[in-house]
């Protein structure tokens, strides 16, 4: 058990799971935000943080043993606001470990970072980043921020391309890309049990049957997903009209992401 656990981007959608599911990992769950979160419960620090602000950061991170790092822009975005929280941000988390200590990271990625690879194709952690858009660039840019703070500094960080992690798969590419609440937090749990983890690239998806990526090479890690996206492929078809057999959401991996321009003021 861990003293005290970090989690950004608390107040979004897998930040309120973990708050909710990783009780058990540390005595002390600081949870940080750039908006207000429900008041700390027992054993909970609220701490509402801006990650561009750097000297903020630096006070965020201080004392804490490691960090899910989920806080960020989580889709396409102007560049303002992609590179205040998912750049700047990024290097104000790494230089905040740095300085005070903290040696374990677990990085929320994105299959954005990847998202311009046909679906056809199946990748694993050596494939080349193909990102879709700025959003998808800065999730490139963090994992090459987590490679050198690892190789430098010898800061850890699990960087996890996750697909698509929700309650269940909303439309066919999730057939492929989700990941259940279930199988992530056993990842999180795997990562920071692990003696060793190194910078491995991970994709964070469920046992789905049409998955497009191999995770062969961080099975060292022990993490076994056990849900799979198929069991919810009656109902997703049953909801979903087939989409062209041109349209993006069924030739990239990115889906409709790869469609979109960019974005301006
Ligand atoms: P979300 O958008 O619900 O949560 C992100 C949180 O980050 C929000 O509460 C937001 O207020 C906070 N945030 C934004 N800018 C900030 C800033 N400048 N300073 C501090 N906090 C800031 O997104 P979700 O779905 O919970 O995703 C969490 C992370 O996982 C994100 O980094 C996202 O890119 C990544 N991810 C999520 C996927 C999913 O399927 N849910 C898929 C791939 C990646
Ligand atoms: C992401 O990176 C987003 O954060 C999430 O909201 C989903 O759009 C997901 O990718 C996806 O590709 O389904």
């Amino acid at each position: 058990m861990m003293n005290r656990l970090l989690i950004t981007g608390a107040a979004g959608g897998l930040g309120t799971v973990c708050r909710d599911r990783l009780k058990h990992m540390a005595k002390t769950l600081r949870l940080s935000d750039v908006v207000e979160m429900p008041p700390a419960g027992e054993n909970e620090e609220v701490v509402v943080c801006d990650l561009g602000d750097k000297a903020a950061v630096e006070e965020l991170v201080k004392d804490c043993d490691g960090i899910v790092h989920l806080g960020g822009r989580s889709i396409e975005d102007t560049w303002e606001v992609i590179s205040n929280a998912n750049i700047d941000g990024v290097f104000n988390l790494y230089e905040a470990c740095r300085k005070t200590g903290c040696n374990r990271v677990i990085f929320a990625s994105s299959n954005h970072a990847i998202g311009f690879h046909e679906q056809s194709v199946k990748l694993d952690a050596n494939s080349v980043t193909k990102p879709d858009g700025l959003y998808g660039v800065s999730k490139v840019f963090g994992e090459a921020m987590a490679s050198m703070y690892w190789h430098k500094f010898g800061i850890e960080t699990a960087c996890v391309r996750i697909g698509s992690c929700f309650p269940e798969p909303k439309n066919r590419r999730m057939l492929s890309t989700w990941m259940s609440y279930d199988d992530f937090m056993r990842l999180i749990e795997c990562v920071f049990r692990a003696p060793k983890v190194g910078c491995p690239i991970i994709y964070g998806a469920s046992k789905n049957d049409a998955s497009w990526w191999d995770n062969g090479q961080v099975s060292f890690l022990g993490w076994a997903p056990q849900d799979n996206a198929e069991d919810f492929r009656a109902k997703v078809e049953a909801e979903e009209e087939m989409p062209a057999i041109d349209a993006p959401v069924v030739v990239y991996q990115g889906g409709g992401f790869t469609a979109d321009g960019i974005h301006e003021d």
